[in-house]
């Protein structure tokens, strides 16, 4: 069953960096579908299994940006 959640992700600021993200969430296992909404700093993922937020969290890290405490 699908899940989405949403992240709020601090440092995008163009298109760009809507890219780098979406590159690195799109490789965690399970994720389907990433929206990145960078005025609004929202990172949407959907998955086929449950997030790891961690893992998330990580694969944002790893494009350069940081995802905000909740
Ligand atoms: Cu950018």
């Amino acid at each position: 069953m699908a899940t989405t959640t949403t992240y709020a992700v601090r440092g995008m600021t163009c298109d760009h960096c809507a890219r780098a993200v979406t590159e690195e969430v799109t490789a965690l296992p399970g994720v389907t579908a990433v929206d990145v909404d960078v005025p609004a700093g929202r990172v949407v993922v959907t998955s086929d299994r449950p997030l790891d937020d961690a893992a998330v969290a990580g694969a944002v890290e790893e494009a350069g940006y940081e995802v905000a405490a909740p």
